[in-house]
């Protein structure tokens, strides 16, 4: 299942137009069958070239759609990583420490019946079963970079829609600034819970203005198919602008505090993984530098690095949310 897309055929297109146009929308309907119908089950159906046609035409994204942006020209040279490494290299702790026991391990995992409970500051606390999370918003696909602290890099084309459709079915009172997504820790399916590699359950958070960003996007597939295990099933978050530790997987639960959350990563070496951990090559983890990336699947080991571009390239959309603020104290 390798996705390769022609560079020449992308540059005058925005992102969502870089797959060609019947396999995008094929995979679409066969998204929307597999996620709202229920009629496929597990991987091998979606992909396909032939399938029906949908009714639904995906939109762009409303903060994208007007001019071409700095966003759009540096993916109309990245191509999607090939699904074979995005499913099998993987950071997903609770399986494994290595990047090849997510995918090996993760089959434990019960994901049905799901229930995402959202608590805390809000006027409409409620617990939603994944199918009614997923009524919420129109599916939409975005292609996004992914950077991982650890100094390696994918392109993926996840399903989802933004967060904030989540927040606002909520009402949030005034008093919320942050939100803090805590995911599954089940000792009984996870072999990795146990030990203390993290203070489980993996924890994570989001200033309100972030969660609201148009590009935070609430996750449910990726390749047009439903989630992998591996990869964070049912329901993660992706915030591509920050580093891949910020995309909780497997979310349980969405609390709105008045208080910044307490992390997993910064409780385990607050030195090393701030609270924002925006991608930044400017600021270096304390024991290695943050000025380039691996892409996995392009460059072997000895080849040559890609430059790290400051918030992963989406600096034109997200840039403002942190003026006035010192990164290099606020990494
Ligand atoms: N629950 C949970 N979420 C997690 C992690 C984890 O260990 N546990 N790892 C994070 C890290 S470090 C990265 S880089 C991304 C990897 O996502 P991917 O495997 O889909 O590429 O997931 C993030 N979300
Ligand atoms: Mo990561």
């Amino acid at each position: 299942m390798l996705i390769r897309l022609s560079p020449d055929a992308a540059s005058t297109d925005l992102p969502s137009d870089i797959t060609p146009k019947h396999a995008y929308l094929n995979r679409r309907a066969l998204l929307q069958q597999s996620l709202g119908l229920g009629l496929l089950t597990g991987m091998g159906a979606a992909w396909s070239q032939t399938g029906p046609t949908p009714t639904v035409v995906p939109g762009k994204l409303p903060a994208l759609a007007s001019k071409r942006s700095a966003l759009e020209n540096a993916l109309a040279v990245d191509v999607p990583t090939a699904y074979t490494y995005a499913s099998t290299y993987n950071n997903y702790y609770e399986f494994g420490t290595d990047k090849s026991e997510p995918a090996r391990n993760a089959h434990t995992l019960k994901t049905k019946p799901w229930t995402l409970e959202i608590e805390g500051l809000v006027k409409k606390p409620m617990r939603l079963g994944l199918e009614e999370v997923m009524k919420l918003g129109a599916m939409e696909e975005r292609i996004y970079r992914m950077r991982c602290v650890e100094g390696w890099s994918m392109v993926i084309p996840w399903i989802g829609f933004s967060l904030s459709t989540l927040v606002k079915h909520v009402e949030p009172l005034g008093s919320a600034k942050f939100i803090e997504f805590v995911t599954l820790a089940d000792p009984k399916t996870m072999p990795n819970v146990g030990s203390r590699v993290l203070d489980w359950p993996y924890i994570e958070g989001l200033r309100m203005d972030e969660a609201m960003h148009p590009l935070t996007l609430l996750t449910f597939g990726m390749y047009g198919e439903i989630l992998p295990n591996q990869n964070g099933a049912p329901i993660r978050l992706n915030v591509p602008w920050k580093y891949g530790f910020k995309n909780a997987k497997s979310i349980v639960k969405i609390r709105f505090t008045d208080k910044q959350p307490a992390t997993a990563w910064n409780k385990a070496a607050a030195n090393e993984y701030g609270f924002y951990s925006n991608v930044n090559p400017n600021v270096d983890h304390p024991r290695w530098s943050q000025a380039t990336e691996r892409r996995i699947g392009e460059d072997g080991l000895f080849n040559k690095k890609r430059k790290t571009l400051m918030f992963n390239g989406y600096e034109a959309q997200v840039a403002s949310l942190y003026s006035g603020m010192d990164l290099s104290k606020n990494f």
